[in-house]
Formats: C-alpha cells, structure tokens, sequence
C-alpha cells in the first residue's frame, strides 16, 4: 500500500475539511491553534512532505533556511502569499500554492460592508447606542455621506477588484475608476463602464471612495502615504481589505485625525493582531479583525481549494493554483 505524504495544517480549520484532509494524508493538526514560531516551521520542513500555511504564519529565509527539507509544497490557506518568502522557497525546490477565486465575492462583499459603514457613520452609532448615550432622532444627528451614484477607484483589478467593482457599479450605480499596474482588457472594462488611468497619483483626486485589492509585500508597501492622502478629496474614504503594509497608518492616522480625507475602513493592519494605538482613537475610523474571507462558505471553498492543489500535486499534476 502506497504511504500517505504527511501534511501539517498550522492552524485550525473548518471541520469538514480537515475531515477530508484526514482521509488522504496523515494529517497533524497544529492543535494550539497559533501561528507557528520560525523554530518550529524550520522543524515542520524538515519533518513533512506538505505545510498548509495561513497569513499568521511568516514564512522567511530563516524559516525555510534548513539543511534538510522533506516539504515539497507549502499549500496555502488564502489567495495572498506576501507572508512568505517566494525567493527561498524556491531555492529550496517547494512548490507554493494559492486559493484565488473562492473567497473574491465573500471578500468584495467585506469591502461593500466596510465602504457603507463608514459612509453611514455605522461604527459611531453601533459604539453610542452601546454607550447608553442616544438622546433621539434629530435632523443632525450622525448625517453621513450617500454612496450611490458616487466615484469609486479601485486599487488592483484582480478577480476581488472586479468583484467590488461588480457590486458597486450594478448594485449602487457607482462609477467605476481603475488603477492597475498592466492595463485590463477593454471588455473586462466595459462590463462595469469602468476607467482604468495610468497612475495612483491620477486617481486619488478623482474618488470619492478608494478600495484597495492589490498585493501585499515590499513592492506595495506605503503605497497609500501621506501625498497620496494629501491627493484624496477632503470628503472622500479609504477603504482597505487588502494588505495592512499597503498603506501607512501613522499617515492615515493624521489624515483622519485633522479631516483632511472624510474616513476609512480597515480590514487588515500592519503587523497585526497589533493595532497602532493612534489609529483607534479615530472616530471617522471603522475597524474588523481581518473578517474579509470569513464565511463558512469562503473558508470551506479555500480548504477544499488547498486540496484540490494537493491532490494535484502529489498525483505527479502540476497543481492548478501554483504561484511558483
Ligand atoms: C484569509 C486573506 O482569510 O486569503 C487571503 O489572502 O487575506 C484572507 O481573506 C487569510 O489570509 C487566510 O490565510
């Protein structure tokens, strides 16, 4: 009987498919539920054929570095894989892997959600009703920004970006403006009316909402700094589902601070869990813990998605989400 590749899941996932894991690999589950220190993913690569990675795990050269690697395959749980360090990781002859597509509604979806709460002034409402401190209904009170019929750039046209771009413009008549690295086909374009223009610097001023949907990683760090900011419309959001690194917070922080953009929202923050301290004392502020994927429906689509990859993988396919 042919052995079972061995296959370490680093944190807990839904239960159907570590059921499904369980049935074709010999399966250890990292039961502590916490990301994995670079020690014991230095172990971990040494020990098994496949690691099943997620965003939580940061996966450097010093973590992959190892004289005796077993691992052929990181499969990782999530479309973005900035946390790990492709370079080494090919050097060392693994294969890396993705789960695009299956969390791009579910993930727009978060984004639509954060982009109406910050306009609707949702967040400081939910935190003074909670307060005990709604005194009534007044014409005044908590009047915040329309949404439909409004501009809306998006940062990276990707699978998510055409998602947000879908709900925005066919939901919300929202007009569409796109900044994307390569240029989008004419007719992925027209399917929102939607404008790409050459730079960032071209679109800020034009949005009265920016969503960012790039990658993360070095290359777009910061991308969204102050002069950027200084290029928004004093009333106009940011919203941010993508990538913490992707925008500067200390920078944002000042932007909300002294109202010179309307508000943002954030799913995902640089070197979280952590959150900068100056940035939760903004009230023009809404925050999530990084719920982008989190439906059961996404999160079971991604699990069965790094499955499929494996199956790929170790029946000698070349696995239909390898990113390198
Ligand atoms: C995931 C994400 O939940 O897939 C991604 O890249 O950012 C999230 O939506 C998380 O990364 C799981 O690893």
């Amino acid at each position: 009987m042919m052995v079972k590749p061995s296959v370490l899941v680093t944190r807990r996932w839904p239960k159907i498919v570590e059921h499904h894991l369980s049935e074709k690999y010999n399966v250890q589950l990292n039961r502590t539920d916490r990301p994995l220190t670079s020690q014991e993913f230095r172990e971990a690569i040494a020990k098994y054929d496949a690691v099943l990675p997620t965003v939580t795990d940061k996966i450097r050269a010093d973590a992959l570095d190892a004289p005796n690697v077993q691992t052929k395959i990181l499969a990782n749980y999530g479309v973005g894989y900035t946390h790990i360090d492709v370079d080494v990781a090919k050097t060392q002859g693994i294969a890396i892997t993705n789960t695009p597509d299956v969390l791009s509604e579910c993930t727009a979806d978060l984004a639509m959600t954060l982009m109406l709460m910050a306009a609707r002034r949702a967040g400081e409402g939910e935190r003074e009703l909670r307060a005990g401190d709604w005194s009534g209904w007044r014409p005044t009170h908590l009047v915040g920004t329309k949404v439909s019929g409004k501009v809306l750039g998006i940062v990276g046209f990707g699978r998510i970006g055409q998602e947000m771009a879908r709900r925005a413009h066919h939901g919300f008549g929202m007009q569409i403006m796109v900044f994307n690295r390569s240029k989008i086909a004419p007719e992925v374009l027209a399917q929102f009316n939607a404008q790409q223009v050459a730079t960032l610097d071209e679109l800020m001023p034009l949005c009265d909402f920016v969503s960012l949907h790039c990658p993360g990683g070095e290359e777009n760090r910061h991308m969204i700094n102050s002069k950027r900011l200084n290029l928004m419309k004093e009333d106009a959001f940011l919203i941010n589902t993508a990538r913490g690194e992707v925008v500067n917070e200390l920078a944002l922080a000042q932007a909300l601070m002294f109202d010179t953009i309307g508000g943002a929202a954030l799913d995902v923050f640089d070197g979280e869990p952590r959150i900068n301290p100056t940035l939760a004392q903004c009230d023009n502020l809404v925050m999530l813990p990084h719920l982008g994927s989190a439906t059961r429906e996404a999160r079971e689509a991604m699990g069965f998605r790094v499955l499929d990859n494996l199956a790929d993988f170790f029946d000698g396919r070349p696995p239909r989400d390898r990113v390198a």
